[in-house]
């Protein structure tokens, strides 16, 4: 066990007066009180709820912290196995309602809290997001922390320390404006710790010599040197004692290297620039989801946090004082994506370079190292760095990341001799111009498996992307792990009253930690006080949102009409385009009606909400006809409650919690093959909604989960795709008449000047239509129908929705991250008592 600083004969009083937890509300209150008069330096004269935030957020991070310290000192001495999850986004929203929540202190809080004036729920709201993502990606990664703690899992997270996360989203006269995110003027949930440093080392050159004994030595020297400082965020489990760690790595100007000479010739302003630059590469989340676009600083900011990172984790190894053929039996790192993807090469330099180890027994200790899961099939998607811009960046990981490749490739072709032209598919350098350095296949031969995030997913990149590489290494390299949500926050904390109705049936919470137990609830299908509950509990939380559509929108909806929401990321391939579509032909077949005949239809609100990446147009264009065709629909007096059209401003986390358990429909409408997994399908459903969805992602999944009954799938299936693409190319195809009509009303300047809408329209008429939107429209359309029948028998959607919450267990982050530690990491959980070992 590791020496600590006070000796045992002076840790008497640390004993005594070691923080404990709240017992009572008292304890808080003392806590809470002694935090707002003195740290925030107010008083009961000017106490708002901002600052009761701020003082129930610090006496709820004292408590972490202090459960912090023990599960690392206590981790430190079992010296286990332990995950490392690189990840360049976490998605991780509000933290004082799950710190409340996982520690097991809520009621004690809201208690206190209405002693000294305050209603919990304002407090809460008073937290603005932690918002280091943009979307499903980033989302995943916070989820996984939730997980690993959860189960005691030793896991780190680390990521960079953005100043600026995803931007907020402002509509102003329908159009999307971005505003910059700063959001750490007031963040209590980070440790800074300025005695972590790690410095890292840009440009420069690459000498080699041959040392005494005759072996080659590489130096990489004269480079710029950038400091990564480390900030903790405590990450409590639920109901556990284990909190872990997730390290953001913030930048810095090397004070070792601060230009003497320039600040004694008076460039002081010069010597400032050097600090402002190195500050940059932490300064800002790139806010595209899915799709890469190359740029220098995106490269630096991906090697400084693989670098730092690595640097930690190889320093933390080092303390135990094992063989380096250790390594991977005390080391387990998780590529979110190919974003990490340098830390294969970065580990191989440090290995080969500063410590000394030959090549091949480095490189296997790399392989058993490192996982890879693969999120996107989407060309856009797959990262490619050019040679040119690595060489000038890091000359050294170049030759390594080319004698990675000529060691594969002679690999190749040994075992596939007939094969040649395999070695130029195959091969991590892109034969083009310039040369381009292909990061997933890095990430393939640097890791000893590959997992996709649904079985559909999995599949494909089995079949397409990594075909080639499944022939080379066996099947066995390639696995499926399916994405899961937390219920901790997504059912719980989202929706408490169906939270504490499931827990009345099931006999306490221990479903939250063993979402299988969910099962439970099909024997209560027929029971008819639990089903009014439900049905209430549905109604309530539709009144929330309907009260906050109010207050953000101006638009009174009708919490009877049947909720329909579409709220994620835009994009081209996620088919916000075939919902509006949709909803104009919806709006179009009211107008046909005589006012008896709509009075009969099933009133709908279509709720819409996501960002657009600043750069990508067709996205931003999806959301200005969504913004005009809201404008004409729900102020066409024909109309009234028949049709509402609503876009939700700067969808982000905490939104999402209010917004999910809201929806009657939701719709994951993508084009087959295209979305990965999808994770909101799984919240709506848990939350006792029902989806409109493709043959995509986890819909597969939760369809066998739930039963083809209780899902309303439709469109053409990935296997199709290619053809149908095919028939586009080749002018083969006819337009669906529906469709046509939607496009003409487009066109004559319904909906606002319509040269705005042609290159979406165009898209589709004369592009090629890539995503499938006419293919799809007929059978989206006959399925929103059936859709209306069926929500017209409440009874049977009732039925329904509750059986398939009660099947959703299978969901659970927790199940994922059991899978990952089995399959992929081998690791074991390490129990942390509530006191010093
Ligand atoms: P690291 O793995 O060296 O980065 O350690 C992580 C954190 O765990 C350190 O910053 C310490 O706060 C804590 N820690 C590690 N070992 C011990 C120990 O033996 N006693 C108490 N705290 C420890
Ligand atoms: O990852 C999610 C999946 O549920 C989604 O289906 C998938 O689209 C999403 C580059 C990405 N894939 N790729 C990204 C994000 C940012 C970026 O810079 C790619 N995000 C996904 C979780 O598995």
């Amino acid at each position: 066990s590791i020496e600590a600083s006070i000796p045992e004969g002076q840790r008497a009083a640390w004993r005594k007066y070691s923080a404990q937890e709240f017992k009572t509300k008292d304890e808080f209150d003392a806590e809470v009180v002694k935090h707002i008069e003195t740290t925030l330096a107010r008083s009961l004269f000017n106490c708002d709820e901002a600052a009761a935030y701020a003082g129930t957020a610090l006496a709820f991070r004292d408590r972490l912290i202090i459960e912090w310290n023990r599960t690392q000192q206590q981790q430190t001495n079992a010296d286990p196995k332990r995950v490392y999850y690189l990840s360049l986004e976490f998605l991780m929203g509000r933290a004082l309602d799950n710190a409340m929540l996982n520690t097991g202190m809520k009621d004690i809080a809201s208690e206190g809290l209405k002693d000294l004036g305050f209603r919990m729920e304002d407090v809460i709201s008073q937290e603005r997001d932690a918002a280091l993502g943009n979307g499903g990606l980033g989302r995943l990664a916070a989820c996984f922390l939730d997980s690993l703690a959860t189960l005691n899992y030793p896991a780190w997270g680390y990521a960079l320390r953005y100043r600026y996360g995803i931007f907020k989203q402002e509509i102003i006269d329908g159009y999307q404006v971005e505003i910059p995110d700063y959001w750490l003027d007031f963040n209590p949930w980070e440790f800074p710790r300025h005695d972590v440093t790690v410095d890292v080392q840009f440009y420069g050159n690459v000498r080699k010599y041959t040392d005494d004994s005759g072996k080659q030595i590489s130096v990489w020297e004269n480079g710029e040197i950038v400091t990564a400082v480390a900030y903790d965020a405590p990450i409590p489990g639920y109901g556990t004692k284990t909190t872990n760690n997730l390290r953001l790595w913030s930048s810095k100007a090397s004070h070792g290297e601060f230009d003497f000479t320039k600040f004694n010739s008076g460039e002081y302003e010069a010597s400032v620039a050097d600090q402002q630059r190195a500050e940059t590469i932490s300064a800002v989340l790139y806010p595209n989801d899915s799709l890469e676009r190359g740029k220098e600083l995106r490269l630096k900011q991906q090697y400084f946090w693989c670098a730092a990172s690595l640097f930690d984790i190889v320093r933390r190894f080092k303390k135990s004082k094992k063989a380096w053929k250790e390594f991977p039996n005390q080391v387990a790192i998780q590529l979110n994506d190919t974003h990490p993807t340098l830390a294969i090469p970065e580990l191989q330099r440090i290995l080969i370079d500063q410590e000394g180890l030959e090549w091949d027994e480095a490189w296997s200790i790399v392989q058993k190292t490192f996982g890879y899961t693969n999120h996107t099939v989407l060309p856009e998607a797959l990262e490619k760095w050019s040679v040119p811009l690595i060489q000038h960046l890091l000359p050294r990981h170049l030759q390594i990341i080319y004698d990675i490749n000529l060691n594969f490739l002679q690999y190749v072709e040994r075992n596939f001799p007939k094969e040649r032209d395999m070695l130029s598919r195959v091969s991590i350098i892109e034969e083009s111009q310039p040369k381009m350095v292909r990061m997933a296949y890095l990430a393939v031969i640097g890791s000893h498996k590959v997992n996709g995030v649904a079985e559909l997913h999995s599949d494909l990149i089995k079949t397409t992307i990594f075909k080639d590489f499944v022939k080379i290494y066996g099947p066995d390299k390639f696995t499926n792990v399916t994405n899961g949500i937390t219920p901790r926050r997504w059912l719980h904390q989202a929706n408490p009253r169906l939270s504490e109705l499931i827990a009345s049936k099931l006999g306490g919470y221990d479903f939250l930690r063993d979402l299988t137990q969910l099962h439970k609830l099909e024997s209560y299908v027929d029971d008819k006080e639990f089903r009014k509950e439900f049905q209430e509990i549905k109604y309530a939380n539709k009144v929330r949102l309907a009260k906050y559509i109010k207050e953000a929108n101006g638009i009174s909806v009708n919490p009877s009409s049947l909720f329909d929401i579409q709220v994620k990321r835009m994009h081209e391939y996620k088919r916000q385009q075939l919902n509006i579509f949709g909803v104009i032909h919806r709006y179009l077949e009211l107008k046909d009606m005589s006012p008896e005949d709509r009075k009969k239809v099933q009133p709908r609100v279509s709720i819409f909400g996501g960002k657009a990446a600043p750069g990508y147009w067709m996205a931003k264009t999806v959301i200005h006809l969504i913004n005009q065709v809201s404008k004409v629909v729900n102020s066409d007096k024909d109309i009234g409650d028949a049709l509402k059209v609503v876009f939700l401003e700067d969808y982000n986390v905490s939104k999402a919690e209010m917004i999910t358990p809201a929806s009657d429909i939701s719709e994951h409408i993508s084009t087959a093959g295209t979305e990965a997994s999808g994770t909101s399908n799984m919240k709506f459903v848990l939350n006792g909604g029902l989806i409109i969805g493709t043959c995509d992602g986890a819909n597969i999944e939760i369809t066998r989960e739930v039963g083809e009954d209780n899902i309303f799938l439709f469109g053409n299936l990935s296997e199709d795709v290619e053809d149908l693409r095919h028939h586009h190319f080749y002018g083969d195809f006819q337009l669906d008449p529906s469709l046509d009509r939607v496009f003409k009303t487009i066109r004559e300047g319904a909906f606002g000047d319509a040269g705005q809408f042609s290159a979406l329209v165009n898209s589709i008429v004369d592009h090629g239509d890539y995503y499938l939107v006419s293919d799809d429209f007929k059978s989206y359309l006959d399925t929103q129908k059936l859709i209306d029948e069926a929500y017209k028998n409440q009874e049977e959607w009732l039925t329904k929705t509750i059986t398939s919450v009660a099947r959703m267990g299978f969901f659970s982050s927790d199940r994922c991250i059991d899978e990952y530690a089995e399959m992929i990491w081998n690791v074991e959980p390490v129990k942390v008592q509530g006191q010093e070992s």
